[in-house]
């Protein structure tokens, strides 16, 4: 064992002594320790100063009790959490996700995954992220509008335009942002620039709403023209049909691709037509519905309740999960590479298990890790910081234009930074030490803080 592979050896095993008990945190830990060896070897400092070990503490994690009272007068009480986790290169930013299986090992992995995505867009954010167990499915207007109010009665002391800046994230979109928004206002005041993702009438940004789909797609499409191919005509699978599945599966379609599949927690969607993303919109945006119902006006295609989108037995091109966290396992990422996709690019937050990404890595798949394929939400999130202090509001040609630009970059830094590894194509390996990097090169400048 080299001196490096035992330093790294070392602090996982730290980690995973402190933080037993936190299994999707301690995953995404383990997936970034040791790509970054190959960087730690030629950078004998870094190991030196330990700065690694401090990176992996969260500077600050605030836990609270958010009271509600339902329709029927009951009381009701779920947890709230924001993890703080890094603010070298900016006030930490990132989204809330309000779903039952947030605890705050969910949550330390998101805001880890964070510091790095945001790092990778090349705009002033550091990393963190929050949430609460509150499930929002069939919950009234209401129910949801008194949830946000009590839930940013804690979180507005910890927050701030250039303190922290929280976004959406699964179970929080416009309609959660624009209550939270206003409960934060009444406390404190008109600050545009606290929450993103706002509805554009009070200064949101054009193409949040579509930037991480579209993002997804156009780093999928850079990576394929390095390839000398590109969209047209590729066979694409879509797991979930959020906001960010919606609008991958939009703009796969606008670059000539077919999209065949998408799917919700109930089951999936098999469309040998294409899928209908208007119909789509139409059931999860409008009616909030359940994507069964896509059957309702295509009859034609297959819905299957209770199976994952990836037992799907065809012939796919590219795989893009927008659902959840460990969506595929090694089983599941089998069935995947028999299909014969080549790309695997993440809209979700390491929706692939250790195991599955060891198949993709084995069997030579493209494989586009969450931090670099779904950094586009978060960039133009903070072009919509950008827009707030400059009391502007962009177009949106200006605002896509910039997102692909975004993603290009992306995409060429952890290619370059792969490639003088001498692990070419390695995305991820080119991902996490890309940020690794400037991250712990600013926190060394800034002492020991
Ligand atoms: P949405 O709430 O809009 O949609 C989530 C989708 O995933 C729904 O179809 C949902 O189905 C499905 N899903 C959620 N949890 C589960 C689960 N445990 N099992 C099966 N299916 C599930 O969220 P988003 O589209 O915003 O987020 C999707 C993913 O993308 C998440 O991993 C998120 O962290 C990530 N992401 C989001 C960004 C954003 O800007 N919104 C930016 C970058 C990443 P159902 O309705 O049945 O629960
Ligand atoms: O995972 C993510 O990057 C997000 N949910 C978006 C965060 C943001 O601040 O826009």
């Amino acid at each position: 064992m080299t001196k490096v592979n035992e330093y790294l050896k070392k602090i996982q095993s730290k980690v995973a002594a402190k933080d037993d008990g936190q299994p999707e945190y301690l995953q995404a830990i383990d997936e970034f320790l040791p790509t970054i060896e190959p960087f730690l070897e030629k950078n004998p400092d870094i190991v030196a100063s330990n700065v690694l070990e401090e990176l992996l503490e969260p500077e600050r994690i605030v836990q609270f009790r958010v009271p509600w009272q339902d329709d029927q007068g009951n009381w009701q009480v779920n947890r709230g959490f924001r993890v703080q986790y890094n603010s070298a290169l900016g006030p930490y930013k990132g989204g809330l996700r309000f779903h039952p299986t947030v605890n705050q090992s969910v949550m330390k992995f998101l805001a880890f995954e964070q510091i790095f995505k945001n790092c990778l867009t090349g705009l002033p954010i550091g990393g963190g992220k929050g949430g609460s167990d509150f499930d929002p499915k069939e919950k009234s207007d209401e129910e949801i509008m008194r949830f946000c109010q009590s839930f940013m009665m804690e979180l507005q002391r910890h927050i701030g335009a250039d303190m922290d800046i929280p976004a959406g994230d699964i179970g929080v979109g416009g309609r959660e942002i624009g209550y939270l928004f206003g409960m934060y206002k009444k406390l404190n005041g008109y600050q545009a620039g606290v929450l993103t993702g706002k509805p554009l009438a009070y200064w949101g940004s054009q193409a949040r709403t579509e930037a991480t789909g579209y993002g997804l797609v156009y780093f999928v499409e850079h990576l394929l023209q390095d390839k000398k191919t590109s969209l047209t005509g590729k066979k694409i699978q879509v797991s979930g049909s959020g906001n960010v599945a919606i609008y991958a599966m939009e703009k796969c379609q606008q670059l000539g691709a077919k999209v065949y599949t998408c799917s919700d927690s109930s089951g999936y969607i098999y469309d040998e037509n294409g899928i209908d993303v208007k119909w789509v919109k139409e059931i999860k945006e409008v009616r909030r519905a359940r994507i069964s119902t896509y059957v309702d006006k295509y009859p034609k295609a297959k819905y299957v309740s209770g199976q994952s989108v990836w037992t799907i037995k065809a012939d796919f091109d590219i795989a893009l999960p927008c659902a959840t966290q460990n969506e595929i396992s090694a089983e599941l990422a089998e069935i995947l590479v028999a299909n014969g996709v080549k790309v695997v690019a993440e809209g979700a937050n390491m929706p692939s298990s250790l195991a599955a990404v060891k198949v993709f890595e084995e069997n030579d798949l493209y494989y586009c890790p969450g931090k670099a394929a779904n950094a586009g939400g978060v960039a133009v999130s903070a072009l919509e910081m950008a827009q707030n202090s400059q009391r502007a509001q962009w177009s949106f040609e200006q605002v896509d234009e910039e997102l692909n630009k975004i993603m290009k970059n992306i995409y060429e830094t952890c290619r370059d930074t792969a490639y003088d590894y001498g692990i070419p194509m390695n995305i991820l390996a080119g991902a996490n030490i890309a940020s690794f990097e400037k991250v712990a090169r600013a926190m060394i400048s800034q002492g020991l803080v």
